[in-house]
């Protein structure tokens, strides 16, 4: 039996079904993949540890379902189309079997420098088809790989190589982003000041000077020379750990969202097709980084599952100038498009001209991830690039959840713009007030949660399973919460309303707001900050940072400007405010605690509508605020 979706009572037949026999419903998703032992129990589970056990006892390996089963059917079938950040430089187009022998060869180069399964490797590399071959060359000798989005400082690399362990950082000596060339192989040299790993390969992208260190250091070239085109999978269980990916979240430090092999391949390969309706020979683009979850589920292992063409760029929406994704389009026939809502903002601000002239014609899917989608960015998209008869689907999930959770199914799903619809099968989604009640109907508001598991679902968080229970399943009673807002409205469709945590999202980037303050209190002139999220018209949400420093000897001007290199220099350029207040306090409780809530109204410019301030211990300090508003 297919898998596939093609009508709304279809997808509402299937619904019904996942939810009434889960077990039933999932194995028979999974009968289409290869195992190379059949599990005992599809499920086995309970949210209080948590644990969360999919598929227990088969073995697998993920890279076997994405060539060994499909090399006879579309071995010569374009695998991976990379489209370089510089038009005039050649594309690359690997074939399925081509992709296959440069993974083996990778992985033999892996094995022959000690690495095995389930030691962790960083992957610190611009987009370049070599980034998803080391992905998938952990992935086949069962290596846990932690990928670092390349724009990270040299101190978030370190944090994250300490943190796992890693035995190993797979880098490059440059990386091409825009009219910038950017050192990485230096930034890793910095790191490694802070951490230690055995062994570090360089794939040469730039050319640039490099310093290689003697006996840790090799080029990429090198350490895959002589080594054969078979490898041998390692046979994995289920539940072995696929990879670590580390994500911001209330608190200071990024925590390392563990996911797991047999469910993650199970989902991605389930969702990527519903989803967007992938037909065999579509071209598919998603403009994500690989570094974010984004591009490890909807660039690499789904549409690879899938046996579909994926294409990688390497570059930005505006280089050389505002037409690129239009020119990328026109140029290799994408027909499913999938970006996020700050890229699609950020174009639109040029208007309509760079668009004109490119053939859209092959477009038949549109798809958005990130962030909630305004309305008219959504309409944009729709009439401009869609010219009105491409489907939207606006995607709502999470690192954690591994897969598209809340989505239209493209062209069966009737959409809404701003919602994400509905629930894909197996969802059980829940809406609860703050105490934890359950908002049962349709019409209500409150906080996403979901009370059954999935099989793509974080299992824990790297080192510390305590922070995972009390992060995702402390805050309700036998749920996994989101940190989202949602509401759900008369027709049951679901609209995701934000984070409701101390979690900013800065074009579709992730940031705790604790792991920014902690970085503007590094200088030394800095006594306190307080940072919150703010509307932003192209980042979604900008970030504004009010600081109590002390000015002596020092103009306003230089200290800001030095606070944003700061964090910049810790933990990227991401990071950096985009609003910097000096402030003589902040307004605190009585009992010490800042009001966030008040400095949110500052930053939003909603100053005459401050609410209660009465249990300030200095309610003056909020008037001398407004006053200095950015
Ligand atoms: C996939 C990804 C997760 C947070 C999530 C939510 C926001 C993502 C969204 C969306 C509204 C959408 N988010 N998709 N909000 N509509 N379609 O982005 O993962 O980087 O972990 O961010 O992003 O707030 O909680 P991640």
């Amino acid at each position: 039996m297919s898998d596939r979706l093609h009508t709304l009572s279809g997808y509402l037949y299937e619904y019904q079904k996942s939810i009434a026999q889960p077990e039933e419903f999932w194995a028979r998703i999974a009968d289409s993949f290869h195992w190379r032992k059949r599990w005992n129990k599809v499920l086995k589970w309970n949210f209080e540890g948590p644990e969360v056990k999919w598929f227990d006892g088969a073995t697998l390996n993920i890279t076997e379902n994405i060539f060994e089963k499909q090399l006879y059917t579309i071995g010569d079938r374009p695998a991976i189309i990379w489209e370089p950040n510089e038009p005039s430089e050649a594309t690359r187009t690997i074939t399925y079997r081509q992709l296959f022998h440069e993974v083996c060869r990778f992985a033999n180069a892996l094995k022959a420098k000690g690495i095995g399964k389930g030691d962790r490797v960083i992957i610190y590399m611009p987009m370049v088809p070599e980034a998803a071959i080391a992905m998938l060359a952990c992935a086949r000798i069962g290596a846990v790989h932690s990928v670092v989005f390349a724009g990270f400082s040299s101190t978030s690399l370190a944090d994250r190589i300490n943190n796992c362990e890693a035995k190993a950082v797979l880098t490059s000596d440059g990386n091409y982003r825009g009219n910038k060339k950017i050192t990485v192989k230096g930034v890793v040299d910095e790191a490694l000041e802070k951490s230690s790993v055995d062994t570090v390969i360089v794939y040469k992208r730039t050319g640039q000077e490099t310093n290689m260190v003697s006996g840790r250091d090799f080029w990429w070239d090198e350490v895959l020379e002589g080594q054969s085109e078979e490898n041998a999978p390692e046979e994995m269980d289920s539940e072995d750990m696929l990879f670590i990916l580390y994500t911001s979240g209330s608190t200071g430090k990024p925590k390392g969202v563990v996911h797991t092999t047999g469910g993650y391949m199970v989902y991605t390969k389930y969702s990527f097709e519903n989803v967007f309706q992938y037909s065999p020979g579509d071209v598919y683009w998603c403009t994500a980084d690989i570094g974010w979850i984004t591009g490890h589920s909807y660039i690499v292992y789904g549409p690879l599952l899938a046996g579909a063409t994926t294409l990688m760029f390497e570059g930005v929406p505006t280089y050389p100038n505002p037409s690129r994704f239009w020119q990328v389009i026109e140029k290799h026939k994408v027909n499913v498009f999938y970006t996020a809502p700050t890229a699609i903002r950020a174009l639109q601000a040029f208007g309509t001209e760079p668009i004109e002239g490119y053939d859209l014609s092959s477009l038949k899917v549109l798809g958005s991830v990130g962030e909630p989608i305004n309305e008219e960015a959504w309409h944009w998209y729709h009439t401009h690039i869609g010219k009105g008869h491409c489907p939207i689907v606006d995607t709502w999930w999470q690192t954690e959840t591994g897969g598209i959770l809340v989505s239209p199914l493209a062209g069966i799903t009737p959409t809404k713009p701003a919602y994400a619809t509905l629930p894909l099968p197996g969802i059980q989604l829940c809406i609860v007030d703050t105490e934890g009640n359950e908002l049962t109907g349709n019409s209500v508001e409150g906080n996403l949660c979901i009370k059954f598991p999935w099989p793509s679902m974080i299992r824990t968080t790297y080192g510390d399973h305590d922070r995972c229970k009390q992060t995702y399943f402390s805050t309700y009673k036998n749920m996994y919460f989101t940190g989202d807002g949602v509401k759900r409205d008369h027709d049951g469709y679901y609209r995701i309303l934000g984070r409701v945590d101390d979690v900013i999202n800065v074009s579709g980037h992730r940031m705790g707001t604790a792991e920014v303050e902690n970085a503007i209190n590094e200088h030394p002139k800095v006594i306190e900050s307080a940072v919150v999220g703010y509307p932003h018209e192209v980042k979604g949400q900008g970030i504004y940072a009010f600081v109590i420093c002390d000015m002596t000897n020092r103009t306003e001007e230089n200290l800001i400007n030095e606070i944003k290199d700061m964090v910049s220099k810790i933990i990227g350029p991401i990071a950096k405010p985009d609003k910097i207040q000096i402030v003589p306090g902040l307004p605190k409780t009585r009992s010490g605690k800042i009001m966030r809530r008040i400095l949110r109204k500052v930053a939003e410019g909603s100053t005459d509508s401050m609410g209660d301030t009465s249990t300030l211990l200095d309610p003056e300090v909020v008037e001398k605020i407004i006053e200095g508003r950015k």
